[in-house]
């Protein structure tokens, strides 16, 4: 089933039950309580009586509102694939970064004089002299205002990232590329939604390209990012794992066969994860979304066995180089003074991700990332291994290759011994401890945006034997940037069973119905 159809149910089963959704304010500041255990008080006949009177007149009035709300409003338009959730409880972007640097205060019924000619009149007619001092003071500022509506300067000094950017405003550009993600995608919204750096500061930038037939990334990241953006994509997520939850107590899906073989402390942490209280801003829009779609023809599979092959790397990676390349270029404006590039295949991560990552005050920061396992497979492991430091036997390595051979890391075809990040992780460890890299992975890459000025990128060529996000760890050290890891801070990326795990989970499940 499609997510789009899986949000439907959600929004069908909602209103069956005549349930209005609750907001995360109401679970927090008490509104929702379990009235269970409250004592019962003893009454007459004649009050009780009294109560089932009242019970039942309340609950026609309630049975009335319901119908009279869903008839007047259309709750969702099946035939438009139209999310729409009753009683909307839309933000109001009042912060005043909403509205800055693109929007300046410019009233269009002014600006729009000198449409007519007005300046043109003025002085061609009379000169500036004709004006009276208070005339000439509104001419003035009007005339700014023209210039303001075309004209914008930047002192590109106050972009340059500080490690305290939510004290310094300091606004942020996400980039998330987009490939068949159309399943991820409730976890990649609800990892944004989680994010506590001032959402009115984050521009977030969508790049979805060469999707599989059936698939439908884009048309589910529309519909999410409106939700989004009007303050109510949790309450559509929170009917969405209703839905979910009450169809799998009825029948075990095949997709998550794998989850009773996973740690059940890992699994309880990613369910303490995604469940209210959230953070005070979690519904809060953003700054803006932006969606681009566009193809650079990428063929290879995007299944997990597909997209690791060792011999479709290069290739892959340079198309991925290009992505990124184009989603910045577009995207990117004078007033970011950082850029965020996440994966959306994430499934737990710490809200404060971008605070934490920026505090070290690096040009490019990257966390650990692990991914959990099956407990028969020692139940996790170092999973992004593009985050390094060079070594000399890599280099000796890369003498020995053709200029445009791309060394991929963690293949017995490439022994570069090179110290990674993913293996530097002890779980106890100080989470802020840093150390400097090389190449990096791009699952979540935190950097200052005047590297992107000053014209590093993911190299789409073979850059010294290496291809995108790696290249763009030795590109920006080769421009005097200053690149780090957090050895001790992990992401956890999705577990996606491999051809092979697949094969041994179906072997346990035969064995367990035999027994
Ligand atoms: N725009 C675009 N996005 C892509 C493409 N391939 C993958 N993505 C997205 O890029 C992110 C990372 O993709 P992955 O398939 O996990 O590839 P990876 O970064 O090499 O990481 P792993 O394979 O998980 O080790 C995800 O958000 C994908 O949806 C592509 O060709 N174009
Ligand atoms: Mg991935």
């Amino acid at each position: 089933m499609g997510i789009l159809d899986r949000v439907n149910r959600a929004i069908g089963s909602k209103n069956k039950r005549n349930e209005f959704p609750t907001t995360n304010k109401e679970y927090t500041n008490g509104k929702i309580k379990d009235k269970k255990y409250l004592p019962k008080k003893k009454g007459s006949r004649t009050t009780k009586l009294l109560t089932t009177i009242g019970i039942i007149v309340a609950c026609f009035c309630v049975f009335r509102l319901v119908v009279f709300l869903t008839q007047d409003n259309a709750i969702f338009d099946h035939s438009k694939i139209n999310i729409k959730v009753p009683s909307y409880t839309t933000k109001s972007l009042e912060d005043a970064e909403y509205y800055d640097y693109d929007f300046e205060d410019i009233k269009p019924e002014i600006i729009s004089k000198f449409d007519q000619g007005v300046q043109h009149y003025l002085i061609s007619e009379f000169g500036d002299d004709v004006l009276t001092p208070k005339d000439n003071e509104r001419y003035e500022r009007e005339l700014s205002m023209l210039l303001d509506s075309t004209v914008e300067s930047y002192d590109l000094a106050d972009f340059r990232g500080s490690p305290k950017g939510t004290e310094h405003r300091d606004h942020i550009l996400v980039c998330i590329p987009l490939r068949d993600a159309e399943d991820v995608m409730p976890l990649m919204f609800k990892h944004l939604m989680n994010l506590t750096y001032p959402h009115e500061l984050i521009d977030l930038a969508f790049l979805v390209s060469d999707c599989s037939e059936g698939d439908h990334t884009l048309h589910a990241l529309l519909e999410y990012s409106k939700q989004l953006q009007n303050g109510t994509l949790s309450q559509v997520f929170a009917e969405m794992d209703y839905v979910k939850k009450q169809s799998k107590s009825k029948s075990a899906s095949a997709d998550d066969m794998h989850i009773k073989y996973m740690s059940p402390e890992y699994i309880a942490e990613v369910e303490r994860a995604f469940k209210p209280p959230f953070h005070a801003n979690y519904d809060k829009p953003f700054r803006s979304v932006q969606i681009f779609q566009k193809d650079f023809g990428q063929v290879i599979g995007q299944g997990f066995s597909d997209r690791h092959a060792v011999k479709v790397q290069g290739i892959r990676r340079k198309l991925m180089g290009r992505a990124r390349n184009w989603l910045t270029a577009n995207a990117i404006k004078p007033y970011h003074s950082w850029v965020y590039w996440r994966d959306a295949d994430v499934e737990l991560c710490p809200g404060s991700i971008i605070e934490d990552l920026m505090a070290k005050d690096y040009d490019i920061m990257v966390p650990n990332v692990w991914r959990p396992l099956p407990e028969f497979l020692d139940s996790e492991q170092p999973y992004d291994l593009n985050s390094w430091i060079e070594s000399q036997e890599a280099i000796k390595l890369a003498h020995t290759l053709d200029e445009d051979d791309v060394i991929v890391e963690g293949y017995a075809e490439y022994p570069t011994w090179r110290v990674h990040l993913a293996y530097l992780r002890n779980a106890e460890g100080d989470p802020k401890e840093v150390v400097d890299l090389d190449g990096v992975g791009g699952v979540s890459i935190l950097a200052k945006a005047k590297l992107f000025r000053s014209g590093v990128q993911f190299p789409a060529f073979t850059f010294e034997n290496h291809a995108e996000t790696e290249a763009f760890g030795k590109m920006a050290k080769k421009m005097g940037f200053r690149v780090g890891g957090l050895p001790h801070y992990t992401v956890w990326h999705i577990y996606e069973p491999s051809d092979d795990d697949l094969k041994q989970i179906a072997t346990k499940e035969r064995e367990a119905r035999r027994e």
